[in-house]
């Protein structure tokens, strides 16, 4: 059976590590990219498959009803791989309408649409929501998020993925539609928006910028490199149990002081510095509100069920990303052109 698969939020980041690795495995699907094209999403992520027979692209707000509506029935859309939203948490402190607009009713109105056009042809049907590791809050040093773990999240942007969550948990239960959930730790690798901490900071480090630490830097996270995400949501849209939940990511604890000190080491050898001298831009500023401590993902689930692990360690994985920002100093003007210096400059200003 042909396969036409919507990914939304394809321009974005994540999604566009999954468009370029649906797009070139699988010759035989259409895949179709639906994003807005907010200041996140950004076209130039994709050139390398953009003239490939099996895609295409649409511009369009999940929150638009009709116009979802048009696309389901225009493309005959059998699975939906959902990634569309806003992203980012200090922006959430700052917005919080854009994000209940964009994470929670735009999701309702992208599972409303899959609900009337499959209308209860639920075979070979999936909507796989993608989601994060921050709906189960801050865990303290020890123990780790697992499938079970109750929704507690703290900030509006993850308050509006525990919301849209729930949503895709409720089309299954109340309709019978087919739905995977998924959360996922913090993402890393090439083509990320520097408003997030690894992008930033290697940016700032190349122009000699500081480098605005939250708190006293002791907040931890669990980092897991773009691709083998991409990779999980691949094996999870096949092989996944309908109306399961996997946690993915990658074991791969880091204190966000100890992480900068290792990437300041890798930027200072690739750009012929003095290893360790940007340690320098350190500048501690006020903490974010609500910054949750740590988090953790036990994704044990997903390897014994479906067998995907991390491939890459993240030595090796820093520096590639580390890498990939230096070698496309072009994609970085590009995307912190329009109204990146306004953004940076209203949201570090009084730190
Ligand atoms: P991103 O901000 O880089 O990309 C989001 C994309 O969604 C952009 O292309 C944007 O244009 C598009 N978009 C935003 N609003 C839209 C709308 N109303 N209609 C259509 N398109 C819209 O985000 P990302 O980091 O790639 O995250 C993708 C998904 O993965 C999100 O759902 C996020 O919650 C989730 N996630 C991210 C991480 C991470 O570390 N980045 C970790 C776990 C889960
Ligand atoms: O300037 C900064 N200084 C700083 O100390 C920034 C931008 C961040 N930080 C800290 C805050 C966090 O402890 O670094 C850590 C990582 O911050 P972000 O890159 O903003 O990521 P985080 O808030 O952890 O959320 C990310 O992972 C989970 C993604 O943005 C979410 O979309 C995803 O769901």
């Amino acid at each position: 059976m042909k396969k036409n698969i919507l990914v939304t939020g394809g321009a974005g980041f994540i999604g566009s590590h999954v468009v370029r690795l649906l797009v070139n495995k699988y010759p035989d699907y259409h895949i179709i990219n639906l994003d807005k094209l907010t200041y996140a999403g950004n076209l130039s992520n994709l050139k390398d498959i953009e003239k490939k027979a099996n895609y295409t692209f649409v511009k369009a707000d999940i929150c638009d009803f009709d116009a979802m509506l048009d696309i389901f029935q225009k493309y005959d859309i059998t699975g939906v791989i959902h990634l569309a939203a806003e992203s980012h948490v200090d922006r959430s402190i700052k917005d919080p309408f854009t994000f209940a607009q964009t994470n929670v009713m735009g999701t309702l109105s992208l599972l409303q649409a899959a609900k009337h056009y499959w209308n209860g042809e639920w075979k070979d049907k999936l909507f796989y929501h993608i989601s994060t590791d921050e709906v189960y809050g801050s865990l303290d040093d020890e123990g780790f998020f697992v499938e079970t773990t109750k929704y507690d999240p703290h900030s509006p942007y993850s308050a509006s993925k525990a919301a849209s969550d729930h949503f895709v948990r409720a089309f299954h239960d109340t309709f019978g539609m087919p739905t995977i959930v998924t959360n996922c730790s913090n993402n890393y690798g090439p083509f990320q928006f520097p408003e997030k901490l690894i992008p930033l900071f290697i940016n700032n480090i190349r122009h000699n910028k500081p480098l605005p630490m939250y708190g006293k830097g002791e907040n931890v996270r669990d980092w897991l490199f773009v691709e083998d995400h991409a990779k999980a949501i691949d094996i999870i849209f096949h092989k996944g149990r309908i109306a399961e939940t996997y946690n993915i990511g990658g074991f791969n604890e880091w204190k966000n002081i100890d992480l900068i000190k290792v990437m300041i080491k890798t930027v200072d050898k690739l750009l012929g510095k003095e290893i360790g001298s940007s340690e320098k831009l350190i500048t501690y500023v006020t903490d974010r509100a609500g910054h949750d401590l740590r988090y953790a993902i036990d994704s044990s689930k997903l390897k014994n069920e479906l067998g995907w692990e991390p491939s890459l360690q993240f030595e090796e994985g820093i520096e590639k990303t580390v890498r990939w920002y230096l070698e496309n100093e072009d994609w970085m003007e590009e995307v912190t052109s329009g109204d990146y210096q306004k953004y940076y400059e209203q949201m570090y200003e009084n730190r």
